[in-house]
Order: C-alpha cells, then sequence, then structure tokens
C-alpha cells in the first residue's frame, strides 16, 4: 500500500532530448548503449538516505522546514523508521535509479545500548531485505555515522579516550555486517571528525596510529566475512572538524601508503568535498586514477561563493562531462557507482522537489556522460596528451625512468651534443575549444 507521500506522481520515463517536460529524463535513457554498455551500468546512480529522509531543512540559523510526517515529535521512533523506508522505496522507484546508500543511524534510531542500536538497525534491514528482493533495487554502500552523536565529539578511531575507539570498532562491525547482509557493493568510511579542533589538545601522531590500525581492523574483518565489495574512504579537508586527516586524495594516498593499506582501500570523491580543498573534481579524479585508487563518487556541487559544503545537486553540464571524461579515462566503475550526496534547497518543501532534484541531475550527468563518450571516440583530447609524452616511449628515454640514467649519464647526453630544448605550445585554448565541442 502506497504511503501516499507523492501523491499520483508516477514513475518518471525517458522522453528524448526534444522533451520540454523537466519532469521527463530526456538524456538519461538506462537502456541507451555508450562504449558498448548501458548507460545504467556506466553510471549506477543512488539516492542517497540522508539528505532526503533524515535532513529536515536545518540550517546553523533556524530549524525544521520540511516537516515530514516520519519525522513529527512524538511518534514511535520505530514506527516512523518503518514510514520512512516505506517512502524511501517509493521514490527509488518513481526515480527508477537502481541503488541506494544510508548511514546506520539514518535508516533506524539509536537505542540506549549499542546493542539495541544494532537491534534496529538490522530490523529495518530485515524490511530492506524484502523490499530489495521485490523491486531489485541494490545498496551501492552502507557505512557508519560516527560523528553525530556526542560520545564522538573528539573523534571515533581517532579519539583520545580507547573506549571511543572500542565502541566505534563495534559499530562498524554492525554496519558492515548489514552492508554484507545486504549484498551492498561497497562498504564507506567518511571520517567527519576524524581530525582536529586545535593542536594544542593534539597528538598527531598517536591518532594517525589509530586511524591507521582501526582501517586495517576493518580490512582484516572484510577478508574474514568475505566481503566481495570494495572499502572506500571519502576525503575531505574540513568540517566538521577544523582539520580532517583524510584531507584529499593525494593526502589519503600518504596514509594508506604508510599503513600499508594502498591495494586494499580506494575512494570515494566527492565534487563539494574536492572544491573544499582548494582542487576540481577533476583533479581529484585524475589523482585517484593516477594511483589505481578510484573507486565511487558522491555526486553533488557547492555554491563557489560559499566557503562549506552546501550539497546541491548536480546541474552543470560542461562540469559534469570533464568529471565523468575523467571516470572513464579511469576506466569507469566497476563496484562503484554515482551516489547522490545532494540535498534540497531548505525552502524546496514539495515532496516533487526531491523528485524533480533527482531527475534534473541525472539528466544533466547522463547529458556529461555523453560528452563524455564523444572526447573519448573523437580521440583528439588523449591524443593531444599521449604526443605530449611520446617521447618518454623512446628506448633511450624510457630507461631513465626504470633506474637506468644517472645525473652524470644525462649530463653527459646534454653536453656531447650541447643539446637545446625547444619548447612546443602547450595548447590550452585549443583543447579548451575541443572540449566545448561535445557539451
Ligand atoms: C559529509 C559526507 C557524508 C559521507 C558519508 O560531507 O559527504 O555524507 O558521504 O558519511
Ligand atoms: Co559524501
Amino acid at each position: 500500500m502506497s504511503t501516499g507521500f507523492f501523491g499520483d506522481l508516477q514513475p518518471i520515463q525517458y522522453a528524448g532530448p526534444s522533451s520540454r517536460d523537466p519532469l521527463t529524463y530526456r538524456h538519461y535513457n538506462k537502456d541507451e548503449i555508450v562504449l558498448g554498455k548501458r548507460m545504467e551500468d556506466h553510471l549506477r546512480l543512488a539516492v542517497c538516505y540522508w539528505h532526503n529522509f533524515c535532513w529536515p531543512g536545518s540550517d546553523p540559523f533556524g530549524g525544521e522546514t520540511f516537516m515530514r510526517s516520519w519525522m513529527a515529535a512524538g511518534g514511535d521512533p520505530m514506527d516512523q523508521a518503518r514510514l520512512k523506508a516505506d517512502v524511501a522505496f517509493e521514490m527509488f522507484q518513481i526515480l527508477g535509479m537502481p541503488f541506494f546508500t544510508f548511514h546506520d543511524r539514518d535508516i533506524a534510531p539509536e537505542g540506549k545500548t549499542l546493542a539495541e542500536s544494532n537491534a534496529n538497525v538490522n530490523a529495518i534491514a530485515d524490511i530492506f531485505e524484502k523490499k530489495m528482493a521485490d523491486t531489485g533495487i541494490g545498496l551501492l554502500w552502507g557505512t557508519a555515522n560516527m560523528f553525530s552523536n556526542r560520545r564522538f565529539m573528539s573523534g571515533a578511531a581517532t579519539n583520545p579516550d580507547p573506549d571511543v575507539f572500542a565502541y566505534a570498532a563495534a559499530q562498524v562491525k554492525n554496519a558492515m555486517d548489514v552492508t554484507q547482509r545486504l549484498n551492498g557493493a561497497n562498504y564507506v568510511l567518511w571520517g567527519g571528525r576524524e581530525g582536529y579542533e586545535t593542536l594544542l589538545n593534539t597528538n598527531i601522531k598517536q591518532e594517525l596510529d589509530q586511524l591507521g590500525r582501526f582501517l586495517n581492523m576493518v580490512v582484516e574483518y572484510k577478508h574474514k566475512i568475505g566481503f566481495k565489495g570494495a572499502i572506500l574512504i571519502e576525503p575531505k579537508p574540513q568540517e566538521p572538524s577544523k582539520h580532517q586527516y583524510d584531507y584529499d586524495v593525494a593526502t589519503v594516498y600518504g596514509f594508506l601508503k604508510a599503513y600499508g593499506l594502498e591495494n586494499e582501500v580506494k575512494m570515494n570523491i566527492e565534487q563539494g568535498h574536492a572544491i573544499l580543498a582548494g582542487h576540481s573534481f577533476e583533479h581529484e579524479l585524475h589523482m585517484a586514477r593516477s594511483l589505481g585508487i578510484f573507486g565511487s563518487v558522491d555526486m553533488n556541487r557547492n555554491d563557489y561563493q560559499c566557503g562549506w559544503d552546501t550539497d546541491h545537486f548536480g546541474m552543470n553540464v560542461p562540469e559534469l562531462a570533464l568529471a565523468y571524461y575523467e571516470i572513464l579515462l579511469a576506466g569507469g566503475f566497476t563496484s562503484g557507482g554515482t551516489n547522490f550526496d545532494a540535498k534540497l534547497r531548505r525552502q524546496s518543501l514539495d515532496p516533487v522537489d526531491l523528485i524533480q532534484a533527482h531527475v534534473g541531475s541525472a539528466d544533466a550527468i547522463a547529458r556529461g556522460l555523453k560528452a563524455a563518450a564523444e572526447m573519448i571516440e573523437d580521440g583528439r583530447m588523449k591524443g593531444f596528451v599521449d604526443d605530449r609524452y611520446a617521447g618518454w616511449q623512446k628506448p633511450e628515454n624510457a630507461e631513465i625512468l626504470k633506474g637506468g640514467s644517472s645525473l652524470e649519464t644525462l649530463a653527459e647526453r646534454v653536453h656531447t651534443s650541447d643539446l637545446e630544448p625547444q619548447p612546443k605550445s602547450g595548447k590550452q585554448e585549443y583543447l579548451e575549444s575541443l572540449a566545448n565541442l561535445f557539451v
């Protein structure tokens, strides 16, 4: 039986690029073949639980604006969680998207003890199991919320109190068990409070060692239970911490190397977090593919005038085209996908706004993917880059990088022929114009 929350809204249809109805898919055509693969399998779109069904529209200056019935004060929290699950699956089906994502605390209320909290999570997971079997909707990833409760105010794995570390381990164990049971394609760790507020009370070496050991235990447990998905870290430079240890892709790579995890953990890269770190989304994606740790993306967009993580829905096709170009160059998604880590503006009160936001953004993403595929098929953008480095393919130059050279041998090469390298154009405007041909 329908909850009635979405009124008589019917599943969103693909109507083609000529459609003038913003509540149709104009580009997101799940069966369309792009570079030999169905669009749905390229993008692996996922709807997140937290922004859609848990956030009430509050900001630091004001409270709830959405007044969702499953958040009403005084209601039974488990009844509310069950209603929320019903509404969530109605929304996934209206959108026709193949995946969802959640934190343990999004789906069920916290109990008096961890055992009670786990029982609540597991009871809602029972409901999910049935709904997933009925609808074919899958779990892109699960995660544990270890940043909202006050026990985590000084960190979870990086807390100075070993009891909090133990509590966090116990909570992650259950979240991984639930993710495994629901056949999750990945497990994500985003450490919002794994950082510091002031160096005056902080021992960074101690905290990094704790975080390194914690992540190793997560990987050990993954192998123990036979979880097939990837373990993903989601970098973010700050907010809520003043400084977060998982600052950006390059920083996390150094951390993974230091703790022997570079072959075990991949990146979940978020557009808004890249901007907070002073990078572009493409930079983070390119860095991850270069280091061999590209995994998945959290799709959103920050407001460039704000200094915080605004989690807008991504609607900018030229930006998305360059992002999916990087994703295609990375070989595309394997276990990962495109998770909408995006929320409505707090004035967008209507249930249909939730639908419109996802439809509009999915369509911009699909348009971006098609543009990126054309960039690949055209070949000139990548061809230019390949040519630019082609000198390194010559045996005598390839040898340099293999270690077969020294400052002395290279000095001899220069001096014997009075070598004077000739600069070549980097052709930035040509490449930018070329990229614009496809968007
Ligand atoms: C926070 C953020 C999280 C993670 C999951 O900025 O992006 O929602 O995606 O914990
Ligand atoms: Co995110």
